[in-house]
């Protein structure tokens, strides 16, 4: 993959994106949520789709001038249907936090409940958080993980849907590495009368692929974003039932949202048509791969892995054995040229701030070529930065490998 970028008038803001080219080129991004979106998106992200107001939806438009942007629009909603096989497709959501909050709009009313994933045991904010809307307009009930296991606990959320009566159950988790069963998640969910949603941020390109189960023909609603395992642009998209297109639809639109993103909608449908290639199947099993000979590296190097291991992109690593937080050990990386998020581990007895684990992911870094040889090598260079997390003059030693690691495999050139 390569970008050539042409370089732009206002010199404060083009030494920003050549610094970003830089920071790219020259780290190991193994942040679970990112990736390297293909020269393609990016040219469609700049074109001058960003010009076009276009309220509504494709033949039902607010605004004069749409008939190019509702082929755009229908290509992208096409696309995606081909590559998830959902009844109803809508690719205006701007976030994959949008995406679900469309849902909320269209299955619920104020102060109903849902059961999500709690947010320190792998789940997301609009989940349930008590900060986010999820919480603050919704009766929020969280469910986690089996303090044994590590890993969802079927009869124990059965047993809280039960208790709580909840109207939407919500499956799907920004730090869980292992498989998620839809067919459980339905099961629950028409137990107790629920509306439910699979939010496929994360797994989405797996689902894709098909190296994740599909929950399409089980979910009332699925959401995702479009720039992680999927790797198109910074976006979301909601997908449901035919019976509830309507409801979802107006949800986003007046709902929500005005005017769509039409640069980002055509992106998106430029990553949907990526992902259709076969290419796009090796790179998903590729990325599976080497979050597992990843995570059998840690534990061949002593570390504990939430879970036992991961049957998906990501892994949870317990950092406490080498006497560091998960903050600790996200500073220390970053100084050497690795970027991870730090995470709660279940159970954490550290805030949310400063954590425990560090959340590993492998999409970016499969983008970049890397296979399962040079995941054992980053393995081992973060174990070397664990160990010696306070020496400034060993992070720079490392920080020179890493920048030699890296020039083997360019971006953008
Ligand atoms: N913020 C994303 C992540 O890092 O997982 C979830 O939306």
């Amino acid at each position: 993959m390569t970008t050539k970028h042409t370089s732009i008038k206002d010199h404060e803001i083009e030494s920003l994106i050549q610094q970003e080219i830089q920071r790219e080129e020259t780290t190991i991004n193994l942040i679970a949520s990112e990736n390297y979106a293909s020269t393609e998106v990016l040219k469609v992200l700049g074109s001058v789709l960003t010009n076009k107001y276009a309220e509504g939806y494709p033949g039902k438009r607010y605004y004069a001038g749409c008939t190019i942007v509702d082929h755009v629009e229908k290509l992208a909603i096409e696309r995606c249907k081909k590559l998830f096989g959902a009844d109803h497709i809508n690719v205006q959501p701007h976030s994959g936090s949008q995406a679900n909050m469309a849902v909320y709009m269209t299955a619920l009313k104020p102060d109903d409940t849902v059961l999500g994933m709690g947010l320190a045991e792998g789940g997301h904010m609009t989940h349930g958080h008590p900060k986010n809307f999820s919480s603050i307009y919704y009766n929020a009930i969280q469910y986690g993980v089996d303090r044994e296991t590590e890993q969802l606990n079927y009869n124990a959320i059965a047993e809280l849907a039960h208790k709580h009566k909840p109207k939407l159950i919500i499956a799907g988790a920004s730090a869980y590495s292992r498989s998620i069963d839809f067919a459980q998640f339905a099961k629950i969910a028409k137990e107790v009368g629920a509306f439910f949603l699979a939010d496929i941020a994360h797994i989405a390109g797996l689902v894709a692929a098909g190296f994740h189960p599909s929950p399409i023909e089980y979910a009332d609603f699925v959401t995702s974003t479009t720039h992680k395992t999927l790797r198109g642009p910074r976006g979301g998209l909601t997908m449901c039932k035919n019976s509830y297109a309507a409801d979802l639809d107006k949800a986003v639109m007046p709902g929500i949202q005005g005017g769509p993103f039409m640069h980002v909608i055509a992106a998106k449908a430029v990553c949907f048509l990526e992902a259709l290639q076969p290419s796009f199947k090796e790179y998903q099993q590729q990325i599976i791969a080497n979050a597992k000979a990843m995570a059998h590296a840690f534990q061949d190097l002593g570390y504990r892995i939430v879970s036992g291991g991961t049957d998906n992109h990501l892994f949870i690593v317990d950092v406490r054995s080498k006497n560091i937080t998960g903050r600790q050990a996200e500073h220390a990386l970053e100084k050497a040229g690795i970027t991870v998020s730090r995470s709660c581990i279940p159970f954490d007895s550290q805030k949310p701030w400063v954590t425990s684990g560090i959340r590993i992911g492998t999409p970016a870094i499969t983008t970049r070529g890397m296979k399962e040889k040079e995941v054992i090598e980053i393995a081992q260079l973060i174990d070397d930065v664990l160990a010696y997390a306070e020496d400034e003059k060993y992070l720079e030693k490392i920080r020179r490998k890493i920048l030699d690691f890296c020039k083997r495999y360019l971006l953008y050139q």
